[in-house]
């Protein structure tokens, strides 16, 4: 940490560092703040010229970034406002304690809230602009673990009802209660960013704010100067992902952004950084990475102390103490402070020796202090050039005394015994009395109250209520008949990959009237793998500055083409960043009440794998759109081996509720899926949204045989029926993907030289058929009585005779999962086990799902039958050249 302020270095004389500051007041005051950063820059590169070592920081002093004589008025009812918010703190106080009286480990959290009351009440009252037909308003992430407070102040405006208050987290109730955390799956009129995951929102923020540009740069919206506001916990700042993407904020200029960081110096389980600064260490990231950084450090009540200290020893001695020793500060007497703090050097002494000890108590911090605040807040929303952040410094538990401020139980409380809450009531001034109190109701002031009044007011005067989640697009006609049928007709014998089939319909559904400038690919520089660069030249990359340079292939007919209305979200390698992009665009519908059309299209073993926390939190978000998984499939994908062969992410897909995942073998399958998926979602408002695995092996693509948009789009379908339906031996074979093909290929061959005729079925989704069969077997269980359901994969096979086998390029989990639902027993193959770099056909026998592992399974099969001989099989082992000693993939 640098922040000393030396007042003697190196035997220098005192006078003379005084004269250097003065000259430098002088200039301050003459020529003004401009002049003299100028002067100490020029000083500064004329140091480095002569040989002088300037060691770099990037910090500031331990001290307000605000000066007193820059703070503006407050414009608000300040005591009125300490009012409302003693309320809400009250309220979500009572909520949590409520709660956790009903039920036992409920959970909740006070102290959170407890720390950041002020931050939000000064945003409420005076910045946070909602949503309205002529505004686009605000976007505010708010701290999960926060929620108490906005559920209070919800309940003050008289947007919840006390019994949404009563039952918090517990959503079951009659009458239904509040989500424990911001989730726009449950209270889809209410929140609009889920923000629990911690780390999660931030990055999000500075897409969003960037996606806002995006849309403004496209001429897809009014430039406006609304703010995306993102409330981050200091402990949260651990996260990776929370300042993974800040350079990006500042290198788009993203004025539009404003990080509010709670430093209350605590986490979970205790001090943020026991032995060092957290806020300086986040000060020197944010203007290391050239943001707008602004500390609100002190209150009011310091400042005419600092006044006082001409010396700038209170800086210093700011500067030296590490977090844990302001942890214990904060809860300390002022005997104690004064004889720890102000006691390390006479002259600090002497700066508050007119102040008693209870004057030193009240020292407030400046996030507790709302004129700092919003003096904060006010050079946030007038800045230019970066984006901001606002390091806060509270005190965590704020208000709630003995029951735990600023220790290191504190967050996790949640009862108060019955003096603690009398104290906390008397603090906060709640009109209720000793024996009322200890029952901890809720309190709401009567509507014509001058806090309801005024609170109201506020909000009238900003537009109305936040949070609060609203659909705002209309559907769309999403008649595309003509816009897919081309692809429905096969490539006439012509060898492309899925991926290429894909961009094909991307770059037609580019081109639309009604969806064309609503679609935004997304892509961490893959462009090139999936084949999509024909699409820099058409639609361009998304620069906000342009092209500046000319591209070093400007003579080819693909060149590298930026454009400040450019379409292409080419993030560089960033899937998390991609992510939040997508999330952006595919949450629009309701941020902004346009319905842009996300696709996202990754390499497959990065996605869910990699951020699938982002997924989960896409949606929670009920966002819309498309993720493509690129170059998927644990063999289809050659070469690159054990890092980038994805056979999982169908089973990772999963647990996602909404996420529809399909695994696609020819183009009209993917055409059937998108033209279905866009109606669904923009026409029909359906809360789902896409995955689909796409492949790179060329092959020639059938035309769709017949009127099977049902059977693909519900997860099966036969696909080629056995040639000679009467031969005794039969089977039926599942494949998948570009295991399809080795299935056919094993139907040839089993037909061929076994005497076996099999049906094949194309598999596209074995999550649509597993949900369907749980679905089924929920609804029998529920109702006996009835006519019982029957899983559509039952209904598929009913007629089908012979054995069963099935193959894809995934888990064989996938096949099992459904196959208590088939007429006979199954046999899978899939691709558990690490990949290996090699071609494609060595790692399909390596995995055992190539056409003659399938033909071995179906003849197995048969053997177990008793409908052929072992010695078909010895023979086939043989045939096929199959070595049966060979490794085994799932462990080797
Ligand atoms: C990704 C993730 N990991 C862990 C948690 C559990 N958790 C909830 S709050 C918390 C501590 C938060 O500390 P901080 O960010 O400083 O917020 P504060 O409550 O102090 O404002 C933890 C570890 C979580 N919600 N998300
Ligand atoms: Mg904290």
């Amino acid at each position: 940490m640098d922040n000393e302020i030396s007042t003697q270095p190196h035997g220098m004389e005192d006078v003379e560092i005084q004269e250097w500051l003065e000259s430098l007041d002088s200039v301050l005051e003459s020529s003004g703040p401009e002049v003299a950063a100028e002067i100490l820059e020029r000083l500064r590169a004329h140091a480095t010229v002569n040989g002088i070592d300037l060691p770099f920081s990037a910090n500031t002093p331990y001290a307000n970034t605000i000066p007193v004589r820059l703070q503006p008025l407050f414009p608000g009812d300040q005591e009125l406002e300490r009012r409302i918010k003693s309320l809400i703190r009250w309220n979500a106080l009572a909520m949590v304690v409520r709660a956790n009286r009903v039920e036992h480990n409920i959970g909740g959290h006070i102290s959170t809230y407890a720390s950041a009351a002020t931050l939000y009440e000064v945003g409420f009252n005076h910045f946070f602009r909602a949503r309205t037909e002529e505004f686009e308003g605000d976007t505010v992430y708010f701290q999960g673990h926060a929620s108490p407070g906005m559920y209070a102040r919800a309940f003050l405006e008289g947007r919840l009802s006390a019994q949404k208050l009563e039952n918090f987290r517990r959503e079951l109730k009659p009458g239904g209660g509040l989500s424990s955390y911001p989730h726009p799956w449950l209270m889809p009129d209410f929140w609009e960013f889920p923000t629990v995951s911690m780390g999660l929102s931030p990055l999000m923020a500075i897409y969003q704010a960037r996606f806002n540009r995006y849309l403004e740069d496209r001429g897809m919206k009014p430039a406006t100067d609304a703010k995306v506001w993102a409330f981050l916990g200091d402990g949260e700042t651990d996260e990776p992902e929370s300042l993974g993407a800040i350079t990006l904020a500042s290198r788009e200029k993203l004025d539009n952004l404003i990080f509010v960081v709670n430093c209350n110096l605590q986490r979970l389980d205790g001090p943020v950084r026991g032995n060092g600064q957290i806020i300086q260490e986040l000060e020197s990231a944010f203007r290391g990475a050239r943001w707008n950084v602004i500390k609100v450090l002190w209150g009011s009540e310091w400042d005419p102390i600092f006044e006082r200290d001409t010396e700038g020893l209170l800086v210093k001695r700011m500067g030296e103490l590490v977090d844990g020793e302001y942890q214990k500060l904060v809860v300390s007497s002022g005997a104690y402070v004064r004889e720890h703090f102000f006691g390390s050097d006479p002259r600090l002494l002497q700066l508050v020796e007119p102040l008693p000890d209870e004057a030193l108590r009240r020292l407030r911090l400046g996030g507790h202090d709302p004129r700092k605040v919003y003096a904060a807040y006010k050079a946030a929303v007038d800045h230019k050039g970066s984006p901001t952040v606002i390091l806060a410094r509270t005190i965590k538990g704020y208000g709630l005394g003995e029951a735990g401020e600023g220790k290191n139980v504190t967050h996790q409380q949640k009862k108060l015994n019955e003096d603690e809450l009398r104290e906390f009531r008397s603090r906060f001034g709640i009109p209720l009395n000793d024996e009322d109190c200890i029952e901890v109701p809720f309190y709401r002031p009567p509507e014509d109250s001058v806090e309801i009044q005024y609170l109201r007011a506020r909000r009238e005067a900003l537009g109305g209520y936040v949070p609060k989640r609203s659909i705002r697009a209309k559907p769309l006609a999403a008649d595309h008949d003509n816009l897919f049928k081309e692809f429905l007709e096969g490539s006439d014998g012509r060898e492309v990959s899925t991926t290429m089939a894909f961009v094909g319909m991307l770059r037609k559904m580019l081109k639309d009237t009604e969806i064309g400038k609503l679609i935004v690919p997304i892509v961490p520089d893959e462009a090139r793998t999936f084949g999509m660069e024909s699409l820099f030249r058409t639609v361009g990359i998304y620069s906000s500055v342009g092209q500046r340079y000319e591209p070093v292939d400007v003579n080819t007919l693909l060149y590298y083409k930026e454009a400040k209305d450019g379409q292409i979200l080419e993030e560089g390698i960033t899937e998390a960043g991609s992510m939040a992009s997508c999330i952006a665009a595919g949450t629009a519908y309701a941020t902004h009440g346009i319905n842009t059309i996300p696709f996202f299209i990754y390499y497959s073993m990065f996605g869910f794998q990699r951020i699938a926390d982002f997924i989960w939190a896409a949606a929670d978000m009920r966002m819309r759109g498309f993720l493509l998984g690129g170059t998927s499939g644990r063999t289809t994908l050659g070469g690159e081996g054990l890092q980038h062969q994805d056979g999982n992410s169908h089973v990772l897909a999963l647990p996602v509720p909404n996420v529809k995942a399909y695994d696609p073998a020819f183009a009209y399958e993917i055409a059937v899926i998108i033209q279905d998926g866009i109606r669904r979602m923009y026409k029909d408002g359906e809360s789902v949204l896409y995955y689909i695995t796409v492949m790179n092996e060329p092959y020639a693509m059938p035309a769709m045989p017949g009127d099977v948009k049902e059977g693909i789009l519900r997860g099966m379908y036969r696909f080629r029926p056995a040639a000679n339906g009467k031969a005794k031996l039969r089977a039926q074979l599942f494949g998948s993907g570009a295991i399809l093909n080795e299935v056919l290929h094993a139907q040839e061959i089993l037909e061929t030289k076994y005497g076996v005729a099999a049906d094949v079925w194309s598999v596209t989704s074995y999550k649509e058929l597993y949900n369907d069969g749980i679905e089924s077997e929920r609804w029998n269980r529920l109702h006996p009585g009835e006519k019982a359901r029957v899983p559509y994969v039952t209904k598929c096979l009913a007629d089908a005779p012979g054995v069963l086998v099935a193959a894809s390029d995934y888990l064989k989990t996938l096949p099992n999962m459904i196959s208590k639902w088939m007429p006979r027993r199954l046999a899978s193959l899939g691709t558990d086990g690490f990949g290996r770099s090699e071609g494609r056909a060595s790692l399909r026998e390596f995995f055992e799902v190539d056409s003659r592992f399938i033909t071995l399974a179906t003849l197995h099969e048969l053997f177990v039958d008793g409908k052929v001989e072992r010695s078909v099989l010895d023979k086939a082992i043989k045939d096929l050249g199959i070595n049966a000693d060979k490794p085994n993939p799932v462990v080797s």
